[in-house]
C-alpha cells in the first residue's frame, strides 16, 4: 500500500505482527518479575494510551543500587474538545489519588494525564477511567489523537455544535480493533479477534501520530496551524456555514537534523459541516498510503505535503474526497490564549476560566487546588446545575456553565485554596505554557514544567525593571526540541538542548500563524536573562501602540533568518486572497 519502496522502520514489522495491536501485552502484564513491558509491547501499548517511562530523578541512584529502573506508566485521555461533567471529573480525581501520583495533568491538546502508574495497577487504572466512561483509545500511537475544539463560553450554541463535529469525527478515526477491550476490560474474544478490518487506517495504520483541532475564530486557542489537519469554523450570524480545511502543520523537529523542522499547515480549501469526516477521511488516507514508513522522523504528514508538492497533495486528497475543495472563506484570529476570570453567558449562567500552571492540578501547600476542585465537583455532581468542566488548549481549566446562584461558592472556593492565581498574575505567567519534561518523559533534555515558575519569575522581574509589567507575551517552554508546549508558536520560547541550557527563540505572533526563529543557541539562564534584558529595553523604549512583543521583534529586524521553514502570516493572507 505504501507507496514508498524503502526498508520500512522497525516500528511497522511491530504494528504489522501485532494482531491488531495485541501483542504481547497480556504476557507483558503477567509477568511479575519486572516492572516493565516487552520492548515490542512499549510500542503498541501507545495505541491503548499509554507511555511506558521511569523516574529519571532516580535512575543514577537506582543503577548503582544494581535496581531496574523505576518503571511506571502515563495514561492519556481521548476527550475531543476537552469537556467533562463534573460526575467524570470526581472518577478522574479518584483515579489519580489511589493509583497515580495524586495529581491530574491537564495536557496542551484538552486531555488528561496520569502518571507514575505502576504496571501491577494498569489495569485496574483503566478500568477505573472507563467506569467514568472516559476512555484512552488511540490517546497515542500511529493513528488519530485527541481531537481539539476551540472554548468559548461567550458563543455557547455554536461551541455545542463545533464540539459534537469533533466528538463525532474521533468517534469516526477510533480504530477499529477490539484489542483495547479484550485486554484492559476483558471483554471476550470472538472470532477474527485479530484480524478485525481497518477500513480507514488498514493493515498498519498511520506511518506517524496524526492530529486534528477546530478553531473557532476569532479565538485560536487550538493553534489549528500546529495540526496535520484543522478545521476553522466559519459562522454568519451565528451560523455554522462550514470549515476552512488546513493541512500539514506539525512542531517536532530534532537537534542538527535540518531535515526535520515545525511547519505550519497550508489552507486547503472549504467544506460545509457535513463533509468534516469524509475530508479528514480522505486526508488521512492520503498519507496512509503515501506517508514515509521509513524514517520515523519524517513520516509526519507535513514531509509528505513538502516531500510531494501541495498540488500534487491536494489533487490525491480530492481524488479521495470526491469532489474538488471549494475556494476557502475569510477569518480573522486575534489571539491563541485563554481569556481568564469570569465571563458572562446566556440564560442566566457564566463561565469562569482558571489559571493551571503546566497544566498540574495538584495539593501542593496551600494551594490545594485537587481539593478545591473535588469539592466543586462534588457539591454538582448530581448533574443538575449543568456545570462542566472543560480543559482548555493552553492547559487551563474551564468552569463553564455556572449557574449565577452558584457563582459566589465557587468565587469562596477558588479563593480559599488558592486557586484564585488568575486575579493577581502578569499576562507573561497567565500565558506560559511548559511540557511535562523531567523527570517523566523520556526525550526531556532540560527541565520544563518544574522550572516554569522559577524561570517566570525572573523574566517577570526583567519585565518590571522595563515598565513592561502589563505586556502580555507568550512565554512557551520545552525540555526538548519535540515542542509539546507548542513552543514555536512563543513569542519567546525555551527548548532544551542539555540541563540548564536552552536554545532561546523569538518572534512569534499571538494569533499562531508565525512561527518563532532561533535567537541563541544553546544558552544557559544567565545569557537567556541577559539576551532579554536587553530586548526588554529596545522594545519599551521603541514599540508602538499596542504592539506584540514578537511583532516589534520582526519589524525591528532584530532576529537572523529562520533556519528552518517559516510560513509567515502574509503568505498565509494571500493565500486566502486568491482563493
Ligand atoms: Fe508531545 C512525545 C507530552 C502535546 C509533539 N509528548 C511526547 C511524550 C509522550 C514523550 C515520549 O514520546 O516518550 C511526552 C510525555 C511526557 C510525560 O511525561 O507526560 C509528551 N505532548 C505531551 C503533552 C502532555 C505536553 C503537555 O505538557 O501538555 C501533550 C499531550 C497532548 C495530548 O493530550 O494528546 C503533548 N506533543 C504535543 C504537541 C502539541 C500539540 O499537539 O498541540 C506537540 C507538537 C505538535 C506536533 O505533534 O507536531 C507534540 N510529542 C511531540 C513529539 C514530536 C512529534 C514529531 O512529529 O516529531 C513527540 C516525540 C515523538 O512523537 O516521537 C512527543
Ligand atoms: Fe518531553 Fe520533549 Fe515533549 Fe517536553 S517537548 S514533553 S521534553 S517530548
Amino acid at each position: 500500500m505504501s507507496a514508498t519502496t524503502a526498508t520500512p522502520s522497525a516500528v511497522e514489522g511491530i504494528k504489522t505482527r501485532s494482531r491488531r495491536l495485541r501483542g504481547t501485552l497480556l504476557e507483558s502484564l503477567a509477568n511479575e518479575v519486572t516492572g516493565a513491558i516487552s520492548d515490542d509491547d512499549t510500542q503498541l501499548i501507545k495505541f491503548h494510551g499509554s507511555y511506558m517511562q521511569d523516574d529519571r530523578d532516580l535512575r543514577e541512584e537506582r543503577r548503582a543500587a544494581k535496581l531496574e529502573p523505576d518503571y511506571s506508566f502515563m495514561i492519556r485521555t481521548r476527550l475531543p474538545g476537552g469537556v467533562v461533567t463534573p460526575r467524570q471529573w470526581l472518577g478522574l480525581d479518584a483515579v489519580a489519588t489511589r493509583f497515580g501520583n495524586g495529581t491530574l495533568r491537564l495536557t496542551t491538546r484538552q486531555a488528561f494525564q496520569f502518571h507514575g502508574v505502576i504496571k501491577r495497577e494498569l489495569k485496574a487504572t483503566l478500568q477505573a477511567i472507563n467506569a467514568a466512561l472516559i476512555d484512552t483509545v488511540a490517546a497515542c500511537g500511529d493513528v488519530n489523537r485527541n481531537v481539539m475544539a476551540g472554548v468559548n463560553p461567550l458563543q455557547s450554541a455554536l461551541h455545542a455544535r463545533i464540539h459534537d463535529d469533533a466528538a463525532k469525527l474521533s468517534e469516526f478515526l477510533k480504530p477499529k480493533t477490539r484489542a483495547y477491550y479484550e485486554i484492559w476490560l476483558d471483554e471476550e474474544k470472538v472470532a477474527g479477534s485479530g484480524e478485525e478490518y481497518e477500513p480507514i487506517y488498514g493493515e498498519v495504520y498511520l506511518p506517524r501520530k496524526f492530529k486534528v483541532a477546530f478553531a473557532v475564530p476569532p479565538y485560536n486557542d487550538v493553534d489549528v496551524f500546529a495540526n496535520d489537519l484543522g478545521f476553522i469554523a466559519i459562522v454568519e450570524n451565528g451560523e455554522l456555514l462550514g470549515y476552512n480545511v488546513v493541512a500539514g502543520g506539525g512542531l517536532g523537529a530534532t537537534h542538527g537534523e535540518p531535515a526535520t523542522y515545525p511547519r505550519l499547515a497550508d489552507l486547503l480549501g472549504f467544506v460545509a459541516p457535513d463533509r468534516v469526516n469524509a475530508i479528514a477521511e480522505a486526508v488521512i488516507r492520503t498519507q496512509r498510503d503515501f506517508g514515509n514508513r521509513s524514517d520515523r522522523k519524517h513520516a509526519r504528514l507535513k514531509y509528505t505535503i513538502d516531500d510531494r508538492g501541495l498540488d500534487w497533495f491536494r489533487g490525491e486528497v480530492e481524488r479521495r474526497f470526491g469532489a474538488p475543495l471549494r475556494p476557502a472563506r475569510p477569518f480573522r484570529f486575534e489571539h491563541n490564549g485563554d481569556r481568564f476570570g469570569w465571563v458572562e453567558g446566556t440564560n442566566s449562567r457564566a463561565h469562569l476560566t482558571l489559571r493551571i500552571e503546566a497544566g498540574r492540578v495538584a495539593d501542593r501547600g496551600e494551594h490545594t487546588h485537587l481539593t478545591a476542585l473535588r469539592r466543586i465537583a462534588q457539591i454538582h455532581a448530581d448533574g443538575n446545575s449543568g456545570l462542566q468542566f472543560r480543559l482548555t488548549p493552553n492547559q487551563n481549566l474551564l468552569i463553564a456553565n455556572v449557574p449565577n446562584e452558584g457563582r459566589a461558592e465557587i468565587d469562596e472556593i477558588v479563593a480559599e485554596h488558592r486557586l484564585d492565581l488568575y486575579r493577581s498574575a502578569t499576562p507573561l505567567r497567565l500565558n506560559a505554557l511548559a511540557c511535562v519534561a523531567l523527570p517523566t518523559c523520556a526525550l526531556a533534555m532540560a527541565e520544563a514544567e518544574r522550572y516554569l515558575p522559577d524561570f517566570t519569575g525572573k523574566v517577570e522581574a526583567l519585565l518590571d525593571r522595563h515598565g513592561l509589567r502589563d505586556a502580555r507575551i507568550h512565554l512557551r517552554l520545552s525540555g526538548c526540541p519535540n515542542g509539546c508546549s507548542r513552543p514555536y508558536l512563543g513569542e519567546i520560547a525555551l527548548i532544551g538542548k542539555a540541563p540548564g541550557r536552552y536554545n532561546l527563540m523569538l518572534g512569534a505572533d499571538t494569533r499562531g500563524q508565525r512561527l518563532n526563529r532561533l535567537h541563541r543557541e544553546n544558552v544557559d539562564e544567565a545569557q537567556i536573562l541577559a539576551a532579554l534584558d536587553e530586548l526588554f529595553a529596545h522594545y519599551a523604549a521603541e514599540r508602538t501602540r499596542a504592539e506584540a512583543f514578537g511583532d516589534f521583534l520582526v519589524r525591528a529586524g532584530v532576529l537572523a533568518e529562520a533556519h528552518y521553514k517559516v510560513i509567515p502570516v502574509t503568505l498565509l493572507e494571500s493565500s486566502l486572497t486568491a482563493a
